[in-house]
């Protein structure tokens, strides 16, 4: 049960200029702006470097941090169940793949049926290292790791396609969460784009629940959050030349009820100024003064399936998960 053809494929034959990687200038331009706006904000694509990376990790092994393991819990229960509403012939692409731990049990299961054309996306090298480690032992499975962003990943997945196949993209724990909603409508929208009609996608979204267990879950007390957090500052000294003391700043987490978001918070302990020489900029916080560095949104049921609607998938079925509300939600493109 073996794909030769896709044995040779290599990232780069699929996918030419990994541009989407976050280069320094890209990332200092962004620090440059978004510390120039009135409520200062960081975009939170770069809490991901290796030690964000780890820390996230570490994250989603936390007792109170029960949605990762929610995702995993509803994909080992009903991999099978889910595969059941698609044709035979899938190709997976898995957009923020990350190490591949929770898709384990939708592909053992799908191998079951298939030899299987494994496409995971990330912008991470690192972690599309660990994905392969991840899948080593899986001989049926073909995987080809493409470091580069979800679209443009996605788009070179795509473009391998023969005739009868079906395309089942995988965008997993709740990652759509960390868009704007408005953003989100319009990634999904492009995702779709990328389809034809009778593709799939599988979607994991983090649902409302009790805001002390969201406080718990992004502001755990053994500091883990806060440390994932605060390296972006970290991060920033390393990678541009700053000088943020990294003491007088803290971890602040704000639920928004509105919009029905954990928002991730940098709060400057005193009035200081800082320099970030990549960026040429110094920067005066006031006491108080915070850096908005992530947007966690929380769904319910039916908005998922109206978020199909407006991005042109129909929402076939969903599945949930009680101990942790936790929903994921297979979406056929029409
Ligand atoms: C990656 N993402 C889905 C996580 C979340 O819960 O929104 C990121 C995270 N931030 C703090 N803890 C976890």
């Amino acid at each position: 049960m073996s794909t030769p053809a896709f044995d040779a494929l290599k990232i780069d034959d699929l996918c030419p200029t990994p541009s989407a990687t976050p280069i320094r200038e890209e990332f200092a331009r962004a620090v440059r702006s978004g510390l120039s706006k009135p409520q200062r904000e960081l975009p939170s694509i770069y809490l991901y470097d290796e030690v964000g990376t780890a820390l996230f990790e570490a994250i989603t092994k936390l007792p109170e941090y029960g949605l990762t393991r929610a995702d995993e819990r509803l994909l080992r229960r009903y991999a099978h169940q889910i595969l059941e509403h698609l044709p035979p012939s899938l190709i997976v692409a898995e957009l923020g793949s990350g190490s591949g731990r929770k898709t384990r049990w939708l592909l053992e299961a799908l191998t079951r049926r298939q030899a299987l054309v494994y496409f995971p996306i990330d912008i991470s090298a690192s972690a599309l290292t660990k994905c392969r480690q991840e899948f080593a032992d899986m001989g049926s499975v073909s995987l080809v790791g493409l470091e580069a962003s979800y679209l443009e990943g996605l788009h070179a997945a795509v473009s391998t396609r023969r005739p009868g196949q079906t395309f089942l993209v995988l965008f997993l724990g709740s990652t759509v969460g960390n868009f704007e909603r408005p953003a989100a409508d319009k990634f999904l929208r492009e995702v779709r784009r990328c389809l034809s009609p009778g593709d799939a996608l599988l979607l994991g979204c983090d649902l409302e629940k009790p805001v002390e267990s969201l406080f718990l879950a992004y502001d755990d007390p053994l500091g883990v959050t806060a440390a994932f957090n605060l390296n972006l500052l970290a991060r920033i000294n390393r990678e541009l030349q700053g000088d943020f003391v990294l003491e007088q700043f803290s971890h602040q987490i704000r639920y928004d009820k509105r919009e029905r978001r954990v928002e991730m918070h940098i709060r400057s302990e005193r009035r200081q100024s800082v320099s970030i020489r990549a960026s040429e900029l110094t920067c005066t916080f006031r006491e108080g003064e915070t850096i908005w560095t992530e947007a966690c949104h929380k769904f319910c049921l039916e908005e998922i399936s109206e978020m199909a609607q407006h991005t042109g998938f129909v929402c076939r079925a969903q599945w949930v998960d009680h101990e942790w509300p936790f929903a994921e939600s297979l979406w056929i493109a029409v």
